[in-house]
């Protein structure tokens, strides 16, 4: 059969405008829904990058499969357009905002069309078109009726020689991105969202919802939820997580701009000390209280300043180890005691001395009791004496204390023993005898580091020695048993904490490290924010009739000399007439941030024309909440988190139909340039993909971003490597040659099927599509393959590659698109790979049998028929016909 060349040029525009036409991929307000969330894009001057494809992509797979499910699908798109580069943009050029948006967004909705992504284009949104932000500013104003926006003075950084405020990604390295002068910090009036009000049910209601786990773990640390105690240390108060370390406070550390000693000094409520009050930039102003109660040995970064600056470093938590090897056996007594256990080392070769007992399996270091009220030095001087006869011996450190708490098979008790942890090293050699007894007990062996390290030392503090020999002899932060603290000594530490806390007169609280949102910026290119500013009324909302407050045309778009928005100098619109007494007012000039729009915009798809309500209960009610939203880990913490929160909001005001907007959320990884730096402008590594689609095919390119890596992670860009998928496409396109009237191998066509369909479920992309590329090869080594195998290939292919497969769908004499074609279902009998027994008949009689791969073909099975000894006589010399039943019976007919 002749067949004309892949071209995809022929074929990929001419299936998008037959799908346009016949509307294949519009979403219907009925049937079991699916909605389906990519992250709308800021149409960039620019143009689409191939990140976006990727994400875009994905996505459509899904919906593409979920429609031939039989579900009714919402894959809708739009355009986040609020925003400083285009702003920006007019600023230097002039150029209207309202009109680059125009050029861009045509530019990425034809982009975006050319890829043949199965977006339901009647739904797109424009968050700086009025009809649409008009609803923006109504919902603006149901958070201002609710108490939860509110104004307030908060520090915004400033440039003093172009008199902006900047965005903080505006600032580079503490400089203004434009000018490069230094950036202050400026007060000002700003409006704010009160996302701190939901931050318990933001934080609970994770729970509840199909997100990655670091995802969730994100939005836990971010929204940073902490138990703790508030204390008095006379006139200064203190948060803090661990108030059982309170004996262990040596100093106060508040707020600061750097490392300072006041010259004060307050008491610390339980020991009664006096302690010093440091100043130090490692204490935020604004969370907790602004000022720490420094507890050295047990915080990472106490402990550093507390080394810094040559303050006490007093433990009070010892860590609680229990060895494994040896636990409590029961009914035995327990005994408590102290101990020492010593490493001492030669500095001649860097070796420790370790003992190997006789009687037990064990290597340990010197260990011993502590009697009385004896030093813990003198006691390991004194024991390590004994054991070893080495008599100079000086101490070097003191490492961590621990309880340990083990079986003492040789004094048969439980021991609860709390050790001092001890470095020494031998002045010199010498040495005396050491007794017979101490001989019997234990052989002494030096051994390296190394060899400590690789040996199953016996103690259960060795952590603390590993920390030691590895340099990182590191505060111990962890719960434990209290010491050195008073009446509580010898309690759990995470028992204690409320305890000591009322003992201090201290009060427990929740803190949250979420901050309200900043919702105002001084800037031009934004939705106005609908208040007015009456000296009689005070701030009055602009009422819902009078929504949109559009954006007034500017001839410059600079903020004004006193760093307020442009929109401060439009005169005929700043100055308006109150709502409420009709006097002259003005109105508010700040605009929202570009996060506004991006809040709602999945509610606006699901009924983008209304213009009674931001989208009605009923539409609300067929589609939320989004099945499946992918998008970027960047807007984990910020997107995500605000649009949750206004979903709630709205949830509570019940005009959204639950409580989270989001059932299942998942990530794409980056595509970095070639070589693997991230793609940028300025280094010229961006990769166009129109430039692409021209030169191999939109097709190519959706499989080559699918296959090019697990999709979750970050992968560099391969021009080289668009070839393979490009070749396996046009693999497929002449595997057409190939049709004719024979047996399906099923277990490839259905186990095909299965990786497939479960593989685009779980955004394995990349295997699905070489699960396929395993079978085109294996189909190209047959002569002939059935029409089934390949009707079922371009239909598992089509959602990854929708252009060529519609086009053979076409060919092979489909009347309807296959993008409308019921998605293939496996069959589990196929499946089994195992090895089945091939009966063969000869004329019509069973002459024997073979075990055979379940997906043998059936030119091997009929080689191995007639090799069998005991069908070769009944075949010999006769012409054949043969007769193959996979998976059962080769049947040979003689003449
Ligand atoms: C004493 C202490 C001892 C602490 C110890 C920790 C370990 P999270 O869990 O993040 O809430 N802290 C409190 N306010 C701070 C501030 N404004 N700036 C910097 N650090 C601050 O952390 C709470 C802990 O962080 C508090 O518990 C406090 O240090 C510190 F062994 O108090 B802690
Ligand atoms: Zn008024």
């Amino acid at each position: 059969m002749s067949q004309k060349d892949y071209n995809p040029k022929d074929i990929e525009a001419k299936w998008q405008a037959e799908w346009e036409k016949n509307q294949i991929y519009k979403a219907k307000d009925k049937g079991d829904k699916f909605y389906s969330l990519v992250e709308f894009p800021y149409p960039s001057g620019d143009g689409l990058h191939v990140g976006h494809v990727r994400s875009y992509t994905a996505m459509d797979i899904v919906s593409r499969k979920k429609r031939r499910e039989g579900m009714n699908v919402l894959y809708p798109i739009g355009w986040d357009a609020f925003g400083l580069p285009t702003e920006n943009y007019a600023i230097k050029t002039g150029k209207d905002p309202r009109l680059a948006t125009k050029e861009n967004s045509d530019n990425f909705r034809a982009q975006l069309k050319s890829l043949g992504i199965s977006f339901d284009w009647s739904r797109e949104v424009n968050t700086t078109d009025p009809k649409y932000y008009k609803w923006t500013q109504g919902l603006f104003l149901k958070f201002l009726e609710k108490g939860l926006a509110y104004k307030t003075k908060m520090p915004i950084n400033w440039c003093p020689k172009d008199k902006i405020g900047l965005a903080n990604e505006e600032v580079v390295d503490g400089k203004c991105e434009r000018c490069g002068t230094e950036v202050e910090q400026r007060e000002r009036e700003q409006w704010m969202l009160k996302i701190t009000a939901y931050a318990e049910r933001l934080l609970k209601d994770l729970d509840e919802v199909d997100y990655p786990e670091r995802v969730k773990a994100q939005q836990r640390n971010w929204i940073g939820k902490s138990e703790g105690a508030l204390i008095k240390f006379d006139d200064i108060e203190v948060f803090t997580t661990r108030p059982d370390t309170i004996y262990g406070a040596t100093f106060i550390v508040v707020s600061g701009k750097e490392d300072r000693f006041t010259g004060r000094y307050v008491t610390n409520p339980a020991t009664k000390e006096k302690i010093p009050v440091w100043e130090a930039e490692y204490v935020l102003s604004d969370y907790g209280t602004g000022a720490i109660m420094a507890v050295p040995a047990h915080d990472e970064r106490d402990f550093e300043f507390a080394r810094k600056h040559d303050l006490p470093i007093r433990e009070v938590v010892i860590e609680r180890t229990i060895d494994k090897s040896n636990p409590h056996v029961e009914g035995k007594k327990i005994v408590f005691r102290d101990a020492i256990i010593a490493a001492v080392r030669n500095p001649k070769d860097g070796k420790y001395i370790c003992l190997k007992w006789k009687k037990q399996p064990w290597t340990t270091f010197v260990m011993g009791g502590i009697e009385g009220e004896e030093d813990p030095i003198v006691a390991a001087l004194r024991e390590i004496k004994e054991e070893t006869g080495y008599k100079n011996i000086k101490h070097i450190q003191t490492l961590k204390d621990a309880q340990s708490e083990f079986f003492a098979a040789h004094k048969d008790v439980n021991r609860v023993a709390h050790t001092r942890n001890l470095i020494f090293e031998l002045i010199d050699e010498e040495r005396e005898e050491i007794s017979s007894e101490e001989r019997d007990t234990h052989e002494i062996v030096w051994m390296s580091v190394d060899e400590i390290l690789a040996t199953k030392m016996t103690h259960s503090e060795m952590p603390i020695f590993v920390d030691w020999f590895n340099g990182t002899n590191s505060p111990f932060v962890g719960n434990g048993v209290l010491i050195n603290s008073g009446k509580f000594d010898g309690f759990e530490s995470e028992e204690v904490k409320q305890k000591i806390t009322k003992a201090v007169k201290g009060e427990w609280v929740t803190k949250f490290k979420l901050r309200d949102w900043v919702f105002s910026r001084q800037r031009y290119w934004g939705e106005p924010i609908p208040v007015i500013h009456c000296k009689k009324c005070g701030t009055v909302p602009v009422p819902e009739s009078d929504l949109p407050v559009e954006l007034p045309v500017v001839e410059k778009y600079e903020p004004t000399e006193t760093g307020d928005s442009p929109l401060a100098k439009i005169e005929s619109w700043v100055n308006v007439r109150c709502p409420l007494c009709g006097d002259m007012a003005k109105r508010e000039t700040d605009v929202m941030p570009n996060w506004a729009g991006s809040s709602w915009y999945f509610m606006r798809y699901a009924d983008p024309e209304n213009d009674k309500e931001f989208a009605s209960k009923k539409a609300l009610k067929n589609w939320m909440p989004v099945d499946w939203y992918n998008g970027g880990m960047e807007h984990t913490t910020l997107h995500l988190l605000y649009s949750r929160f206004w979903n709630k909001f709205l949830f509570d005001l019940k005009l959204v139909p639950t409580s989270e907007p989001y059932k299942k959320r998942t990530s794409h990884g980056l595509i970095l340039a070639e070589g693997g730096e991230k793609m940028s402008k300025s280094k010229g590594n961006v990769v166009n993909p129109d430039d692409i689609v021209k030169s191999f095919g939109a097709d190519t390119l959706r499989l080559y971003e699918m296959f090019m890596g697990p999709f979750e992670q970050a992968i560099a860009w391969s021009e080289s490597s668009l070839v393979g998928p490009r070749r396996f496409i046009e693999r497929v396109w002449k595997l057409r040659g190939k049709l004719g009237e024979v047996e399906a191998n099923n277990f490839l066509m259905h186990s095909t099927i299965k990786k497939v369909s479960e593989d685009i479920e779980s955004m394995g992309f990349n295997t699905a599509v070489s699960a396929m590329m395993v079978w085109v090869n294996e189909l190209d080594k047959r002569e002939k393959i059935s029409e089934a195998e390949y009707k079922t290939l371009l239909q598992l292919l089509a959602p990854f590659a929708p252009h060529i497969t519609e086009e053979l769908w076409a060919e092979l004499g489909q009347k309807e698109s296959i993008h409308q074609s019921e998605w293939p279902k496996f069959e589990d009998k196929y499946l089994v790979r195992d090895e089945v027994k091939i009966m063969v008949q000869v004329d019509g009689r069973v002459r024997g049998s073979f075990m055979a791969k379940a997906d043998i073909g059936e030119m091997e099975a009929k080689e191995a028929a007639q090799g069998l000894p005991e069908v070769a006589k009944w075949i010999q010399g006769k012409s054949l016909k043969f007769i193959f039943v996979p998976q059962k019976l080769v049947n040979i007919v003689t003449s």
